[in-house]
């Protein structure tokens, strides 16, 4: 079987994840091409090598323009925070490789379409990882809208909230840097409603943003003193869809007691569809059916669900991991077909043109075309 060596950047959360995802997704899908863990780069020798023995990588290396530059270096996985992503993507994209990068696609929308210019220029596939959508009962809703099961979409409702930093004291992270992270719960939660919303539903045309930012100083990491938070807590937005629907995106990491509360709920002329990733194997599903009607609960666990086959039998749940290794599965077979994947980058910067628009209109107090 042909092999595809991976070099991923990024040692932390999603390298983690990424490279679980590249590690098993030989083990239970049967693929077309090989996957080979070869390079892990980040930025600290020490920590570096230690992820890559740990994460199972043939090699570890801080030089990352180096790893990109090796002729044996088939597909770039880029996880590292977002004022990275457009240096890697488009290096690797003019060096020939496969580019995979996770969310946000950038940190500004200019960003993200000189990303996408470098991709299409170069003729190189490449795929964004907005890994919900790889949700077994994610992928059931898209199918049953996709049926008509629901009828004609009136409202989209995307909520994300977190609470990690609730205590005043929690430190200045990256995420909580313009610079590093370009916006805050925004575009680090925002977007993945934003792209379900998408996924489900459709384009989106006009916003009504508000940005709060509740906590302003911070303590810096390295216990020097304090520092400012120059990106939003909380990111709320109304929205109006091409399609005639309207609906709301809120992320907040201020919410005690949601941990990852990845929630969206789809009413429709026929019925209406809720799923919540803290229940992720499970979709409410509410359709008219007379008296007996009422919101039933299907539990996509089946081996006719998108993906379940592949794990175990009904009724034994998978986990958030998996739908990275779901995405990276599909990423396979898109680069054995040499067909482009979904989300790709141009799905990153339509992410990014709503993101923006959102921020534009907090300021402008107005609707904002996207
Ligand atoms: C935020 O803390 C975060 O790690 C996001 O960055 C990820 O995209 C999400 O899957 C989990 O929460």
């Amino acid at each position: 079987m042909a092999k595809l060596n991976v070099a991923l950047f990024g040692t932390q959360f999603m390298g983690r994840a990424h490279s679980n995802a590249w590690r098993q997704v030989g083990r239970f899908f049967d693929l077309p091409v090989e996957p080979v863990l070869k390079v892990l780069c980040g930025r600290n020798p020490e920590s570096t090598r230690a992820a890559a023995a740990k994460l199972g990588w043939e090699e570890a290396s801080t030089e990352w323009e180096a790893v990109i530059a090796r002729s044996d270096i088939d597909v770039v996985d880029i996880c590292t925070p977002g004022d990275s992503h457009e240096p890697i993507a488009i290096a690797a994209a003019e060096a020939g490789k496969v580019v995979f990068c996770e969310k946000p696609l950038a940190n500004t929308l200019a960003e993200s379409e000189r990303m996408r210019d470098a991709v299409e220029k170069a003729g190189v596939l490449h795929m964004l990882c907005h890994n919900y959508r790889r949700a077994p009962a994610v992928a059931l809703a898209r199918q049953m809208i996709e049926a008509g099961e629901i009828g004609t979409i009136r409202h989209f409702r995307g909520t994300y909230l977190q609470d990690w930093i609730v205590d005043p004291q929690f430190p200045r992270v990256w995420r909580l840097e313009k610079a590093r992270a370009g916006s805050g719960a925004l575009g680090d939660i925002a977007s993945h409603s934003l792209d379900l919303a998408r996924y489900l539903v459709g384009e989106l045309t006009e916003v009504s943003g508000l940005l709060e930012t509740f906590i302003a100083e911070r303590p810096l990491e390295d216990g020097s003193g304090s520092g400012v938070v120059d990106v939003d807590d909380a990111a709320l937005a109304l929205v109006r869809f091409e399609s005639g629907a309207i609906g709301s995106i809120e992320g907040s990491r201020f919410c005690p007691g949601r941990k990852n509360h990845n929630r969206f709920e789809i009413n429709g002329s026929l019925g209406s569809l809720a799923f919540d990733l803290e229940r992720m194997n499970e979709l409410e599903v509410y359709r008219e059916e007379g008296p007996g009607s009422g919101f039933r609960s299907v539990l996509a666990t089946d081996p006719a669900h998108p993906y379940v086959a592949a794990w175990w039998p009904p009724g034994h749940v998978l986990g958030y991991e998996h739908t990275f290794t779901h995405t990276v599965h599909d990423l396979l077979e898109a680069i054995d077909r040499q067909e482009l994947p979904t989300p790709n980058f141009e799905d990153g910067v339509r992410n990014q043109r709503v993101l923006e628009a959102i921020e534009r209109s907090s300021a402008s107090r107005s609707w904002e075309s996207v």
